[in-house]
């Protein structure tokens, strides 16, 4: 056999449509069957591709690391099916108060010298009253002064308050569309697709980056996800951080029963945020303890390139720090 019969064929990478939207109104630069084709790609294909897009963007082997921290767990008056948070679930989660400033210090001194560069807030709510801003103002203030890049997630905003938070040293507001437009309603009843869209333009209209992704694995189709990965990709402009969650099925929530996505499907996923979102922090988020760590590499291999670091998500587990130190040393990875 001559060593030309054994030659890939040139890839044509894929690009979006058009790119001259200017708003979420105009006409999508991503399709969704343009979306649903990168899925399609043959594996191997897929992953040459998304780490092409990758490899023109950033270092290959820097990873961003996030701790996230729980400032108020659970009673959330929502009832989002995956979420062990909510009170309209039995989920043996307690319902705290919101922390005072000294204890969310202690903890994000811990993450920063852990490696951590980005601390998240992450609050139980609906979305935040005016006095509930005033505090979570001071706890950013407080956090950004360490040094750290500072990312709160409340809920939805109203007036002022995303102001308010970029005025106390917020860097990223996180407010994930979780799903699918038409997936939205089987998942949560007690809000609307359109109500996550209107905080998101609060945030960015007060200048405030955007952190929003999704979850995978709540029983969507293909084409489910592949719209998720649209809405994301054609917002002007797209989020500079998109965490990708694979669902922690929870005892007590409705998705508890929930089979888990085949592995390469969630790998795929990432590959298409990266290839549609070329620049963005495309983050491994909750679900990495059942990934196993095989799965995660070809995650990087697909283009994530962040992930939340620290033995706890909100309320449920994340692998360990020393267990991530030595993924990312036996992958030849350093922290971002
Ligand atoms: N209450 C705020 C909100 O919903 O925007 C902030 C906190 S909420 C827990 C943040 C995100 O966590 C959700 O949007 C969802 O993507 C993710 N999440 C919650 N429970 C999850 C689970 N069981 N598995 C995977 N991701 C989950
Ligand atoms: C995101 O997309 N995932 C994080 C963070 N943003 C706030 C939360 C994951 C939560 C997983 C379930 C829990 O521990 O509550
Ligand atoms: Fe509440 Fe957020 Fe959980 Fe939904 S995801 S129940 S809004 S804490």
């Amino acid at each position: 056999m001559s060593t030309a019969s054994i030659q890939a064929a040139p890839i044509q990478l894929v690009r979006p449509a058009a790119a001259a939207s200017a708003s979420r109104s105009d006409a999508p630069r991503w399709q969704v069957e343009q979306i649903e084709a990168l899925f399609a790609l043959p594996f191997t294909e897929l992953l040459y591709q998304a780490q092409t897009v990758h490899r023109a963007n950033f270092d290959p082997a820097e990873v961003q690391l996030s701790t996230l921290l729980s400032i108020k767990t659970g009673g959330c008056a929502e009832n989002c099916s995956y979420c062990p948070q909510s009170a309209a679930y039995d989920t043996g989660v307690e319902a705290t108060a919101l922390m005072k400033v000294d204890d969310v210090l202690a903890a994000a001194r811990q993450a920063q010298a852990a490696g951590a560069t980005r601390f998240c807030m992450g609050a139980a709510w609906r979305g935040p009253k005016d006095r509930d801003i005033e505090k979570v103002a001071q706890l950013i203030s407080a956090v950004k002064g360490l040094g750290l890049e500072t990312c709160a997630t409340l809920g939805m905003l109203g007036d002022g308050h995303a102001e308010a938070l970029r005025d106390a040293g917020l860097d990223y507001y996180n407010h994930n569309i979780d799903t699918a437009p038409d997936k939205y309603a089987d998942i949560v009843q007690t809000r609307q697709f359109e109500d996550r869209i209107d905080t998101l333009q609060r945030v960015r209209g007060a200048g405030v980056k955007v952190c929003c992704g999704g979850i995978v694995g709540m029983g969507e189709s293909r084409t489910q996800r592949a719209a998720l990965i649209a809405e994301l990709a054609n917002m002007e402009p797209y989020p500079e951080s998109v965490p990708i969650n694979h669902l922690v099925p929870v005892a007590g929530t409705p998705l508890a029963e929930q089979a888990p996505l085949d592995p390469f499907e969630f790998v795929r996923t990432i590959a298409a945020a990266r290839i549609t979102m070329p620049r963005t922090r495309v983050r491994l988020s909750a679900g990495r303890q059942a990934l196993g760590d095989a799965v995660q590499a070809l995650c990087f291999v697909a283009g994530a390139n962040s992930i939340f670091y620290g033995d706890k998500l909100l309320v449920t587990g994340n692998p360990d720090v020393t267990a991530d130190q030595a993924l990312l040393e036996t992958l030849g990875m350093r922290a971002a």
